[in-house]
């Protein structure tokens, strides 16, 4: 028999790593990514690792503070990512667990599962029961209007990837049109092209301009309305012939179940973040799975790729680079197709000098 590995140290370290361009969206521009980075260290010498997206430096200490005043009440615990994940979750109760406390909490269930899959000598996606594979993967285009995402969707095709996903949502549905038909123009009828709101329509404005869209030949339309209105997304993907995706920004497994319920969107994409870690990701994607809607992520390539290689109904992985500098092994990408790693692990393993670079 055994013994089971005991948590016994944690840190948390705060790093802004810049982006080589800024990343603009109709509902916000990114110019960087501050991240707490987490090393969560058993008895038996394993380290688990994780990465929280802040989004904003404003966000950036709380949160690495908060996990690490997290750390008092699972110090010297038995290794095991879904009592602790249990026993978090019903300490918050009161408060609740979106925002900065579901990102901390999420941190540490990343390294706790991190931690595990290290322990058993496992990938995380062996660990959960399926296998390291190739997974479809997309590149990311910003709001930057017909040429600029011309020369950003010419240069994802000529890097191999098979799609690419454009942020729109400009002041006219002609402009979205013109933005998407110099994309189609740049790399030719075969390359797959999604586009993504961000949140930036009205119900009724996102019907009008499906009208428009549902003839331009996408294979999804990302959040026309706010995340949370799952009737407004409901009508749109009613409405419309383009599939809707949605998820990025539903918290925990009730988002997840309502907008299910409320058949919000056409296919659905976890933020292995705000959907609560790896745990929680396992949970939806079984939701997910039992209404046969296919499953994409959002951001955290390298921990998605691991994901969905145990997802069943695994669709398209979301690929961004922008973590990449404080990786040791980013995530590789082999003609259009993300090579998930079969080492023991999540795949997250430190650079340390890009991190002394970056810390905060
Ligand atoms: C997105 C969200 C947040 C920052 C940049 C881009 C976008 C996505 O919604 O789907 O990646
Ligand atoms: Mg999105």
């Amino acid at each position: 028999m055994t013994t089971t590995p005991k948590l016994s140290r944690m840190t948390a370290r705060t790093v802004c790593v810049p982006h080589a361009e800024p990343h603009r969206t109709a509902s916000g521009v990114i110019t960087e990514s501050p991240l707490v980075l987490t090393d969560l260290e058993l008895d038996s010498g394993e380290t688990g690792r994780s990465m929280v997206f802040t989004y904003t430096r404003a966000a950036l200490k709380p949160v690495a503070e908060f996990m690490r005043n997290l750390w008092p009440m699972i110090e010297g615990d038995a290794l095991a990512p879904v009592e602790i994940e249990q026993k978090l979750n019903a300490r918050f109760r009161l408060l609740g667990t979106q925002g900065l406390v579901g990102m901390a909490l999420a941190g540490l269930d990343m390294a706790l599962w991190d931690a595990m899959a290290r322990a058993q000598g496992l990938s995380l996606a062996r660990l959960l029961g399926g296998a390291p594979k190739p997974l479809r993967t997309y590149g990311a285009i910003g709001y930057d209007g017909p040429a600029g995402s011309a020369r950003a969707a010419e240069a994802w095709a000529k890097a191999g990837f098979p799609g690419a996903k454009a942020k729109v949502g400009y002041p006219s549905v002609a402009e979205d049109l013109a933005a998407i038909r110099a994309m189609r123009d740049a790399t030719g009828p075969d390359f797959v092209l999604m586009v993504d709101y961000n949140q930036s329509l009205s119900p009724a404005e996102a019907i009008q301009r499906m009208r428009v869209l549902d003839e331009a030949g996408l294979l999804w339309v990302e959040e026309p309305t706010l995340a949370h209105d799952f009737s407004g997304h409901a009508a749109i993907a009613e409405a419309a012939r383009t599939p809707i995706q949605c998820g990025e920004n539903w918290w925990g497994l009730r988002d997840l179940q309502h907008a299910l319920d409320a058949h919000a969107s056409d296919y659905v994409m976890l933020d292995v973040m705000k959907v609560g870690g790896p745990g929680a990701w396992m949970r939806g994607a079984a939701l997910a799975h039992a209404k046969s809607i296919p499953l994409s992520s959002h951001f955290w390539p390298e921990l998605s790729a691991q994901l969905l290689s145990a997802s069943p109904g695994a669709h398209w992985l979301e690929y961004s680079d922008w973590w990449k500098p404080v990786l040791r092994e980013p995530l590789v990408v082999e003609r259009g197709f993300a090579i998930t790693p079969d080492a023991p692990g999540s795949g997250i393993d430190w650079n340390e000098a890009a991190i002394a670079k970056h810390l905060v």
